[in-house]
Formats: structure tokens, C-alpha cells, sequence
């Protein structure tokens, strides 16, 4: 007889995103009228820019011409993507060699399925608050143990607290997988070189390995700041990045991210090569490429003139960011992020929970945002709101919390 996974009822909640979209849904429902501006969910809403739309073209025309045509890829990816791809990172003064460039579907089916690769008894770490992605993988993956007051036990929680400018300390015992994001989601804050090379010394030391989720890297625009967790010495033997065209590109629909797993890297009982074998071999097994017309668009995204475009986007998020953060913070409300992220992070006003803000906002301003307890304990008494958007609705949004939000 087939029997369920039994960690799934490990899971406490539903998942935070679809949870949003219910109560949002709800409230519609029970009030017709009411014209709901989204600053929830992290999607973006500019179009694709010229030059990334005519590579996506080239790629649907090859598909037209029998010469051209192409069936099944590499699951690794086109070999020109990952050149392009390691030619970014060499930019930024990080040696990637395209072997070592793994293109998928996007940031967040790799930051899931990474984990498979390590022993199920690895001690994880994450930071709190989190994308909630990590944490459930891990769970689901029996890594965990029950849920008791909202947290997991066997999980070790890195907390985020504004008293440490929202990185965390280096965890106090042994682990083994560490999930650290930054530019940060949902708390908008950018992890320094010092701080990274903290943690790298601490998995060298360790045997432990970073899971570095740097999907929203094309914010940075402080040039002091890292882009790549490779910018830091060392970090190619204990760390892997995931990343996505997602936010660069405006590709949340179109799918496409990468992770580089370096060949010097090594874990307790993995010497240098072990692990990017692993993972060539799950994703032989599991993947069947990203969409060559996809991969299409991804190469014309890392063209000179596709970079420059891009740049425009999140220039232009980047301003939503600052039009929200300057709006609350006139309104006293005590804000973070948002100068090199798309997230603004919020404490509450009042001393509110995060849901009961998210209800707030939601009835008096038909405004949704995103609950920080969402993201994990130290979420609780925050609230995110995202910088994607049409620069319309953000100026509306924010016109509606100035006016009609009771503070
Ligand atoms: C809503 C830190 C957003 N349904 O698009 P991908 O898969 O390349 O990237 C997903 C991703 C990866 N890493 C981080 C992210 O924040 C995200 C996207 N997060 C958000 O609002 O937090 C979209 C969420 C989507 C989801 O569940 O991921």
C-alpha cells in the first residue's frame, strides 16, 4: 500500500504566498468595490525590454528551420549561456568556469532541490526571516522535527533582529548547510565583505557548506557591496550560488536561473569535485534542460545592449523602492531595505503582529503586503512590501497609506 511522506504534516502552515492570494481573495470577494493595489508578492510587471524579446524570437525562429532546429539540450544548459554567464562573474572579479555553471528553470526549484545532495542528518541553518522555500525543503525532506511555537526543531535559526543590521551572527555550534540571501528577502539588506568572509571562514573550518541565494544580486548598485559570494576569498571550496534572470530580465514568467557549484568544492566527507559530480548527476537524472528558446533570451539578456536594458528595470524599481521607504518614513514609520533591494521592510506601527498589520493595510488602504511572521519567527511585527510594480500603482498605494491609514 502507498503511503504519504510523513513530513509533509510537519509543515505548519500553508505556503505563505498562496495564503496571501486566499485572504486577498476573501476580501474582494466581500467587499466588490474595493480596488486592490498588489505590494505583496515579489513579481515583477515591466515588460521585457527589445533586445532580450528579439534573442527569445531568434530562439523560437531556430525551432522553424530544420538546420537550426533543436530538440533536448544539456540539462546543464547551452554551452553559450554558461560561457556568457562566467564572463558576468569574471566581470565582477570571480573565477567561474562554464563547467561549473548550472542553468535551470529558475532560483527556486534549485534552492529546493540543492539539498538533495547532502546526508538528510546535516544540521541546517537558515536565516530568520527567511524565503520561506529553504526552510519547507528542508522539512519535507525530514531534516527537521515538529513545529513547536513556530519553529522547527533541529533548525537552527540565524536571527535577523535590527540590532544586527539584519545579518546574523555565525551560528554558536557545528552545522552543516547554512542558507544565507542577500541582497535579502524579504529584509532588504545587503550582506557586506566582512560579513561574508565571516561565514566563509566559518564553513572552511567546518566542513560546512553556504547555500547562497543571490537571485536579486542586480540591485546592488553600491559598488563597495558584493554581487557574488565569490567575490570573497575562499568561498568557491564552501559555498554554492543559486541565481535568476527573474528580477534582472523580468523573466518570472519566461523561467530561467542558474547555480554554480565549483569543482574546488568540498564538504566533510566530499573531497574537491565530489559535489559538482552530485550535481551534475541530479540534474542529469531529474532535469531536462531549460527552454533553448529561453536560453535564447538568457544570452541576449548578457549582451552589452541587454545588460544596459536591464539596468533600466531595476533602476526603475529601485525608484519604487525609495518612493515607498521616503512615503513611510514621513509617516514615522520606522523602515529598511530598499536602497540596494526591491524589498522595504517595516516594523509595524503600534506594536502590531504582521498579519494583524497585513489586515490593516489591507481594509483601510485595500493595500496587500507581505506578513513578516511569514518569513519566520523573527519576522513577526515586520512587514515587507515589494518595490515591483507600475510606478502608478506605487505612487497610488503609498497615496492611500498617507491618507488613509490610522496610525
Ligand atoms: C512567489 C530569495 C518572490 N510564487 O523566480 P525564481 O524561481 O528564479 O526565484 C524565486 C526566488 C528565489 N530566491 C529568492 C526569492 O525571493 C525568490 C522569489 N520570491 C517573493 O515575493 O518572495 C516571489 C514569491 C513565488 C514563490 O513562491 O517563489
Amino acid at each position: 500500500m502507498a503511503r504519504i511522506n510523513p513530513n509533509y504534516s510537519r509543515l505548519a502552515a500553508g505556503y505563505l504566498f498562496p495564503e496571501i492570494a486566499r485572504r486577498t481573495r476573501e476580501f474582494s470577494a466581500a467587499n466588490p468595490d474595493a480596488q486592490i493595489l498588489r505590494l505583496g508578492i515579489g513579481d515583477t510587471t515591466e515588460s521585457i525590454t527589445p533586445t532580450i524579446i528579439a534573442g527569445l524570437h531568434e530562439g523560437v525562429d531556430r525551432q522553424a528551420n530544420v538546420a537550426t532546429y533543436s530538440g533536448y539540450g544539456d540539462s546543464e544548459g547551452k554551452g553559450d549561456l554558461r560561457e556568457s554567464l562566467a564572463g558576468w562573474y569574471d566581470e565582477i572579479g570571480a573565477k567561474i568556469d562554464p563547467s561549473e555553471v548550472f542553468v535551470s528553470d529558475g532560483a527556486k526549484s534549485d534552492s529546493s532541490n540543492i539539498q538533495s545532495i547532502f546526508s538528510t542528518d546535516s544540521v541546517v541553518a537558515v536565516q530568520d526571516p527567511a524565503y520561506p522555500v529553504y526552510v519547507d525543503s528542508n522539512v519535507v525532506s525530514g531534516r527537521t522535527g515538529d513545529s513547536v511555537e513556530g519553529r522547527y526543531e533541529g533548525l537552527v535559526y540565524m536571527a535577523c533582529t535590527e540590532e544586527n543590521d539584519f545579518f546574523p551572527a555565525l551560528p554558536e555550534g557545528k552545522v552543516d548547510l547554512i542558507y544565507l540571501c542577500s541582497p535579502n528577502n524579504p529584509t532588504g539588506a545587503v550582506a557586506t565583505h566582512e560579513q561574508l568572509e565571516g561565514f566563509v571562514k566559518y564553513a572552511r573550518e567546518n566542513g560546512a557548506v553556504i547555500l547562497f541565494d543571490s537571485a536579486y544580486a542586480a540591485f546592488i548598485t553600491d559598488p563597495t557591496l558584493p554581487r557574488s559570494i565569490y567575490e570573497i576569498e575562499g568561498a568557491e571550496e564552501c559555498a554554492i550560488e543559486i541565481s535568476s534572470f527573474s528580477k534582472w530580465a523580468g523573466f518570472t514568467g519566461v523561467r530561467l536561473g542558474w547555480t554554480i557549484v565549483p569543482k574546488a568544492l568540498r564538504c566533510e566527507d566530499g573531497e574537491a569535485g565530489v559535489l559538482h559530480g552530485l550535481w551534475t548527476r541530479r540534474q542529469n537524472t531529474f532535469f531536462n534542460g531549460a527552454s533553448c528558446i529561453v536560453q535564447a533570451g538568457g544570452v541576449a539578456a548578457l549582451s552589452p545592449e541587454g545588460r544596459q536594458e536591464m539596468q533600466g528595470l531595476v533602476t526603475y524599481y529601485l525608484e519604487n523602492a525609495r518612493i515607498i521607504r521616503d512615503a513611510l518614513a514621513e509617516l514615522g514609520i520606522t523602515v529598511f531595505g530598499g536602497d540596494n533591494a526591491p524589498y522595504v521592510w517595516l516594523q509595524a506601527p503600534g506594536g502590531m503582529d504582521s498579519w494583524g498589520f497585513f489586515d490593516k493595510l489591507l481594509t483601510e488602504c485595500h493595500v496587500v503586503g507581505t506578513p513578516g511572521a511569514g518569513f519566520g519567527p523573527s519576522g513577526e511585527g515586520y512587514f515587507r512590501l515589494s518595490a515591483f510594480g507600475h510606478r502608478e500603482n506605487v505612487e497610488e498605494a503609498v497615496a492611500r497609506i498617507r491618507t488613509r491609514l490610522t496610525l
